[in-house]
């Protein structure tokens, strides 16, 4: 059974790599930018929320990413394992998803840390376009990073074991080293 979280600033290759290694391990690729940039597509209430955030490059409002998080992770198809990606992304997220993992039964999962340089990451996004790929907005994004998320490095190191890659890689070396650390 694998049950992998990845975290990593924007632009790490996060999402890359989850979709990869969910493919090949035919598990659920469970990312919370995609789900909330869905319902901004289908203009969901949650979506409609969500956007003025996205836009600044600000993280969406704990309680609506855990909702989401929680009804995703309820469903049937969780049950074979899965990738979590973008999430958490706050002390509070990652507090809250390990009392879910307790309450469904769910532990046991790895956390995979994507080391990268803001130099790189800022020229990846620029390539890739995104809406919320503009400079300001990623440089935004990475203040957030800096203030937010990666606090979570030590939270899961004082708690369980972390396991560090280098992300700036191309991207199959990035696949392997990954693959090499979850079979451990
Ligand atoms: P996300 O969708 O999670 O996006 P990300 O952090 O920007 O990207 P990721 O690290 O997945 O990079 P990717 O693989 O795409 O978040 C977007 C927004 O949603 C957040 O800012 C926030 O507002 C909101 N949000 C999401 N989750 C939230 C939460 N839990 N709480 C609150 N708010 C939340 O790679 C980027 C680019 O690099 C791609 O073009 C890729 O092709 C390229 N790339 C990747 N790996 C590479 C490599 N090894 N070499 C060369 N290029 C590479």
């Amino acid at each position: 059974m694998t049950r992998v979280i990845f975290l990593g600033p924007p632009g790490a290759g996060k999402g890359t790599q989850a979709k990869t290694l969910a493919d090949n391990l035919n598990i659920p690729h469970i990312s919370t930018g995609d789900i909330l940039r869905q319902g901004l597509k289908d203009q969901t209430p949650l979506g409609v929320k969500a956007q003025t955030y996205m836009d600044k490059g600000e993280l969406v409002p704990d309680q609506l990413v855990e909702e989401m998080v929680q009804e995703r992770l309820k469903q049937d198809d969780t049950k074979s394992g899965w990738i979590l990606d973008g999430f958490p992304r706050t002390v509070n997220q990652a507090v809250f998803l390990g009392e879910l993992l307790r309450k469904l039964n769910q532990n046991g999962e790895k956390v995979v840390n994507l080391n990268v340089p803001d130099d790189t990451v800022i020229a990846r996004l620029l390539e890739r376009g995104r809406k919320d790929d503009s400079e300001e907005v990623i440089r935004r994004r990475l203040e957030v990073y800096r203030s937010e998320t990666a606090p979570l490095i030590d939270y899961y190191s004082s708690r369980q074991s972390l396991l560090s890659i280098n992300g700036n890689q191309s991207l199959e070396e990035v696949t392997a080293e990954l693959k090499k650390v979850i079979a451990s």
